[in-house]
Formats: structure tokens, C-alpha cells, sequence
């Protein structure tokens, strides 16, 4: 299956109900009039593309038809899809630099799916030749460390670890010397997604970025935030909080697969302004793919 197909059934359970939304309302009476325009608002809503964003969208489409007069399903469509993409922003994917060390920090809440795309990116990488080195810096819990070296086994990649409950500015200390001294391509480093609150997540994580930068100053240093599209509205609270905390270079959605409300992209994009990269379709080392946001738009209003 190539990635665009599986991309489009990743997608299916949120295609199924913003598609049928479409129908059921154009149905009614072949043309959209306010009525059925505050009716397709309400479905983008449910979807979970966000109040600021579905207004956004209704409100070009009523442009368009004051403009051309069509307000045929097919119009419509082209409108949502087109206000869509704007919001989306231009294809944006995880840049390597070739001959220097690059490090993806990867970060976000718990469960949200930061090990997972971390052993995912791991075996996408190892793929393409490149020399992959993962950090655990989840010290939080003795699982952790062990679901991240699962990863390592099944992606046959080294683990840098420490005891559970060590430093995991030190953890990242060590991986950065390691792979500085194995000249890696690359070091993905794993987080802790639960800490005893919030103040303490947010201390942790600019311990460690203050140790990245200073250890890895010729590195490529990104940082990836992982959000789970069936959190919903959380999934964009949790884009503003780490927004502020870190230096957000990357968004990651996961769990695509499991919702009917992927339109979440479109609300994180809209009030994040930061590019979504990746896409988690599902639990296994191959489910992973580039966010690319036209098929997105066309997976979503076919
Ligand atoms: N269906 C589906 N499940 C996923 C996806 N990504 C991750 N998961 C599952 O979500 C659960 C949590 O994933 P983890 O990778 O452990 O999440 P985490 O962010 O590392 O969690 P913490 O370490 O507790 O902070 C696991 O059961 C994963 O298999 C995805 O794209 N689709
Ligand atoms: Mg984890």
C-alpha cells in the first residue's frame, strides 16, 4: 500500500463523517443557503477543526458565493477545502542535515504516542541508511525505558539509557556523546509525558534543552510535539502550553486512525502556527507518514 493510500485510510473514520455530513446536508435541497451553511459550521465543529477555524472556513465559503453566485455542493466543497489548506500551511516535513549530527527531541503529554513515533521514526530513518541513536530521557518510569528499548530491538538501533528515576538531562548527556562519538545521524530523544505536575514537566524540559544546546552546539536541534488527534480540543491546549515552554519547531498528530475527528490538524494549525509533520496511523513500525496537507484536505471532503 503506497502512503497516500494509507494516509487516506488513515483517515477514513473522519472522511466518513464530514463526507456524509456534506451529502445528508446537500440532499436536503441541492444548493446551501445560511441554513445549511450554519449546518456544515456545526459538522467541521464536531469534527474537531475548532470554533475559530470552522468560522473561518463558513465565512470564505459565503464569500465565494456572493462572488460567483454557485452555491452548489461542489463549490462549496472547493471553498472548505481551499480555506482548509490555508490554514494548514504549505507541506512542511522533518529536515536532516546531511553530515552533521541532527536531534529530535520529542515531547508532549502522556500517551499521547511520543515512544511509539520515536521507534516509528527510528526504522523510517535506519530505512534510508541513516545511523540512528535513541536517547532515553523518560526516566520517569522503569517501563519507559523498557518499551524504548523494545524500539531499539525491534528497529535494531542502540539505546542510550539510564537507571529509572536518574537524570534525564544526564540520560541526554550521554546520548549526545555517544552519538557525536558513533558520528550518528541522528539522535531522537524520548520524554517523559508525566511528571508530578505540570511546573515540574516544564522545568524538566528546559533542563534539558539548556543541556542539548550546550553539549550539541553544531547539532540540528528540532523539537517534535506529539499530540493524539482523540484528545480533541486538549490535543490544542496542549500545543499553546508546550508552545510556551519549548521551542516548538515540529507537530506530530497520532492515533489518526482511531477518530472521526481528525480535523483536529486544522484547529491545532490554526492557533499554533506550527507545521504539522508527521501523521500516526496506527500501532505498528510501519504506520507512520509524512502529513502531507492537500491529501489531507482531499482524504477528508471527497
Ligand atoms: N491507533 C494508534 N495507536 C497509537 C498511535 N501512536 C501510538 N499509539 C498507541 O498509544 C499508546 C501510547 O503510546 P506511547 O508511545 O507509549 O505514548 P507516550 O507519549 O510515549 O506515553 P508516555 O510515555 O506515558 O508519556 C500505545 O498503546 C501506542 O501503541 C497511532 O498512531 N495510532
Ligand atoms: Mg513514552
Amino acid at each position: 500500500m503506497g502512503l497516500l493510500d494509507a494516509f487516506k485510510r488513515g483517515l477514513e473514520k473522519t472522511r466518513n463523517f464530514v463526507s456524509s455530513g456534506f451529502t445528508k446536508i446537500a440532499a436536503s435541497t441541492g444548493h446551501f443557503d445560511e441554513d445549511q451553511l450554519d449546518e456544515l459550521e456545526e459538522i467541521l465543529v464536531r469534527a474537531d477543526c475548532g470554533v475559530g477555524a470552522s468560522t473561518d472556513i463558513i465565512d470564505h465559503v459565503k464569500d465565494n458565493i456572493k462572488k460567483s453566485g454557485d452555491d452548489s455542493k461542489e463549490a462549496v466543497m472547493a471553498s472548505v477545502k481551499e480555506k482548509m489548506l490555508e490554514i494548514l500551511g504549505p507541506k512542511s516535513t522533518i529536515n536532516l542535515e546531511e553530515g552533521k549530527l541532527n536531534i529530535i527531541l520529542m515531547i508532549g503529554v502522556n500517551g499521547t504516542g511520543k515512544t511509539t513515533t520515536a521507534g516509528k521514526l527510528c526504522e523510517k530513518y535506519k530505512k534510508q541508511g541513516k545511523k540512528v541513536i535513541l536517547g532515553a530521557a523518560d526516566t520517569f518510569r522503569a517501563a519507559a525505558i523498557e518499551q524504548l528499548k523494545v524500539w531499539g530491538e525491534r528497529t535494531s538501533t542502540t539505546v542510550i539509557s539510564h537507571e529509572a528515576g536518574s537524570d534525564p538531562a544526564s540520560v541526554c548527556y550521554d546520548a549526545i556523546h555517544a552519538a557525536i562519538a558513533r558520528k550518528a545521524d541522528l539522535l531522537i530523544i524520548d520524554t517523559a509525558g508525566r511528571l508530578h505536575n505540570k511546573k515540574n514537566l516544564m522545568d524538566e524540559l528546559s533542563k534539558i534543552t539548556r543541556i542539548i544546546d550546550r553539549e550539541a552546539k553544531d547539532a540540528n536541534i528540532k523539537s517534535m510535539l506529539i499530540i493524539d488527534a482523540t484528545t480533541g480540543q486538549n490535543a490544542v491546549i496542549q500545543a499553546e502550553v508546550f508552545g510556551e515552554a519549548a521551542n516548538l519547531d515540529y507537530i506530530g498528530i497520532t492515533k489518526l486512525d482511531g477518530t472521526a475527528k481528525g480535523g483536529v490538524a486544522v484547529s491545532v494549525a490554526y492557533s499554533s502556527h506550527k507545521p504539522i509533520v508527521l501523521a500516526g496511523l496506527g500501532e505498528g513500525v510501519d504506520d507512520l507518514v509524512d502529513f502531507d496537507p492537500e491529501i489531507f484536505v482531499d482524504s477528508l471532503i471527497s
